[in-house]
């Protein structure tokens, strides 16, 4: 491992078997067409597998521990919080503004945490350590909660900061170009599209911007390729975006 960051590969650390928000980081490394290792999917005998990263965590040599996956490590860098993470990656690979508003490209991302950890509480209003079966009554008000209320909160933000970013003609969030917090937005809105299709498909024409920018991320060549392609694992109910019928509209 050079001890050179600039020379060093990234190598990923998150659980295998999801996207997670493990996702939001491979999106900004496959943009970007970095090299990258995602540990944990490599065999055991490789040293991957859940193992790799559960030791990782335990480690009290890095300076400052890490707390949860995801974990970028980059030479000696070690970097946990996706949002920091996501960052640290966008300004390096010209996937974030310019000066000052690369701030406010930060500030997006971390409202993009916040509206991810409300979308997993859907499913998991209690405790993480239950089974969602263990708290459905909980989980059916919460989500209904959150569709009619959040949901279209953080859209109707993210449509409005969209419009009002006449550097892009409402194309990006920030700047003028797309940015790590586009990267992010179009795996919310592809994540909500598997959760809830019912509720998003009644969306589709209040936030226009917002399933626009989606389709626009989707199509950027290094992205389209990386969704084709078996990188990206399906969604699936251990991940953040699940898909309980039942927490849907109604049909
Ligand atoms: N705020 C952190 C949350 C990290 C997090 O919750 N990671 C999950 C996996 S997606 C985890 O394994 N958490 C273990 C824990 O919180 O105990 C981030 O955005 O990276």
């Amino acid at each position: 491992m050079p001890t050179n960051t600039e020379d060093a590969e990234y190598r990923l650390y998150y659980w295998p078997m999801i996207q997670g928000r493990g996702e939001f980081v491979r999106l900004v490394l496959e943009d970007a067409g970095a090299a990258y290792t995602d540990v944990a999917r490599l065999p055991e005998e490789e040293g991957g597998g859940v193992p790799s990263l559960v030791a990782f965590m335990q480690r009290d040599d890095l300076g400052t521990p890490v707390y949860a996956p995801p974990i970028l490590q980059h030479g000696e860098l070690y970097l946990s919080q996706t949002p920091a993470i996501c960052a640290y990656l966008g300004e390096r690979h010209g996937l974030a503004p310019d000066g000052d508003a690369k701030w406010r490209a930060r500030h997006l991302q971390h409202t993009i945490t916040d509206f991810v950890m409300e979308a997993h509480d859907t499913h998991h209003p209690i405790a993480n350590s239950l089974h969602y079966e263990d708290q459905q009554a909980e989980a059916l008000k919460r989500t209904a909660a959150f569709r009619s209320e959040r949901l279209t909160k953080y859209f109707g933000y993210f449509e409005r900061t969209l419009a009002q970013n006449t550097d892009a003609g409402g194309e990006w969030l920030v700047g003028a170009g797309c940015s790590h917090a586009d990267l992010s937005l179009f795996q919310v809105v592809a994540g909500l599209d598997y959760a809830f299709p019912r509720t998003m498909a009644a969306l589709r024409d209040d936030y226009p911007g917002i399933f626009a920018l989606h389709d626009r991320v989707g199509r950027r060549p290094n992205i389209a390729g990386y969704l084709a392609s078996e990188r990206r694992i399906p969604f699936n109910e251990l991940g953040i975006f699940r898909r309980y019928p039942e927490l849907d509209a109604p049909a």
